[in-house]
């Protein structure tokens, strides 16, 4: 079915399948390496680009193709490019993108690894880096050099829920030539769309939101035009980190739902970030959609919703929030986000060990702080059960 002109739920639903012969109403999982070319000059034809046609699985497979099509459509982007993980997303965009002597700006708190990668690799190959608080445009401007190529944001960021004006960062990059690069992953195209707002490429880790039931690893890069697509697409193709079919049958399975699980677990994160907000022993609270967070209004204007993802702090810092942490039954204590099910987590002593303490200082990432991915469970047994844990604090 073309879904070019429908709407986001049929998107989600129904764009990236193609006709089967046997009428499958699922994608099947073509489990190969590779594919037998029809003849010499069809397998040649192919390989030059002259006819269509599957080569071998890490170069493209129609199960993993279908998955990369519905996220190209959903993120109104030109192609899809599905990878073994988020960092392999990641990756094969810096890899695409930066060389020996070229700048990349980047927003301070994201993922760890997301910014580890580049103070401890990239940075062996001559790529130069800073980072900002890219919440704060004249920040942006204030790190701009002759040689910066990338602008790479994370909005709401990795855990400190800073957002950064998509709009606004898209037009002072392109004035100065520079491409920039978003993860969506704590929004997905369903409460964000970067490339519609004026960004050239937006990736996830697909581990969260996008599949959303814990089951898999993995990542997408949309690039908004043919030539940024071909280009990272390439760099992929050379690094080896294609997603693998049955990955993205299982991918493709959970994005279907993408927005009423969307739905239920952010009307559920409003309710316990209200009800944080509100505990005595609660210090602090950071939650997109309570109009305390100092970009509230900028999250209504860019974002549909609010996502499900809290940071806080209690009175008391670390050693309060490890008693939280280990008094509590129905969230998991665990890391990756955007499930089905409630997670808690330490970044400090967790998913941002990796950056050096005066780092996570510089990104605001202090050691109280605990966060809180909302999943989609009756709320008031997640809000029973971290009262419980409340008042062992
Ligand atoms: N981008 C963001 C915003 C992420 O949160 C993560 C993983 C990645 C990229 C990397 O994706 P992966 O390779 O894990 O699929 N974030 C994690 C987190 O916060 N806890 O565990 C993993």
């Amino acid at each position: 079915m073309n879904t070019k002109n429908k709407g986001f739920n049929t998107k989600l639903v129904h764009a990236g399948a193609f006709d089967d012969p046997f009428g499958s109403a699922v994608t099947p999982i073509y489990q190969t390496s590779t594919f037998a070319f029809k003849n010499a000059q069809h397998g040649a034809d192919c390989f030059a680009g002259k006819s269509d046609g599957y080569i071998y699985t890490r170069i493209g497979n129609p199960t993993i193709n279908a998955f990369e099509t519905a996220m190209a459509e959903l993120e109104n982007g030109f192609g899809g490019i599905a990878t073994s993980s988020g960092m392999a997303a990641v990756s094969s965009v810096y890899f695409a993108l930066l060389g020996t002597g070229k700048h990349i700006i980047c927003s301070s708190s994201v993922y760890g690894p997301s910014r580890g990668i580049l103070e401890r690799d990239f940075s062996r190959f001559g790529v130069e880096m800073t980072f900002v608080n890219t919440s704060k445009i004249s920040e942006i401007q204030k790190a701009i050099k002759e040689n910066t190529e990338v602008l790479y944001i994370e909005t709401p960021t990795n855990p400190t829920m800073q957002l950064t004006d998509l709009v606004a960062a898209s037009e002072l990059a392109h004035k100065h030539g520079i491409k920039v690069v978003v993860d969506n992953t704590f929004s997905s195209p369903y409460l964000q769309k970067p490339l519609d707002l004026g960004c050239d490429v937006v990736l996830h880790s697909v581990t969260k939101y996008i599949n959303g039931h814990a089951d898999i690893v993995g990542g997408v890069i949309i690039a908004k035009e043919e030539e940024m697509y071909k280009k990272i697409r390439a760099s992929m193709i050379y690094l080896g980190g294609n997603m693998d079919p049955h990955q993205a049958f299982l991918t493709h399975r959970g994005l279907k739902t993408l927005s009423i699980r969307m739905e239920k677990a952010q009307e559920n994160a409003m309710k316990v970030a209200e009800y944080l907000e509100k505990h005595p022993k609660v210090e602090w609270i950071l939650y997109p959609g309570l109009k305390s967070h100092p970009q509230h209004e900028l999250a209504k204007k860019q974002m549909s919703g609010f996502s499900s993802m809290i940071s806080f702090g209690l009175k008391g810092g670390l050693a309060a929030g490890r008693i939280l942490m280990d008094n509590v039954h129905l969230a998991l204590l665990a890391v990756s986000l955007g499930g089905v099910e409630t997670l808690i987590q330490h970044p400090a002593s967790m998913t941002h060990a990796g950056m050096s303490k005066e780092a996570r200082k510089a990104a605001d990432i202090t050691d109280g702080l605990v966060r809180l991915s909302v999943g989609i469970e009756t709320v008031e047994d997640i809000i029973h059960d971290l009262d419980q844990a409340l008042a062992k604090v």
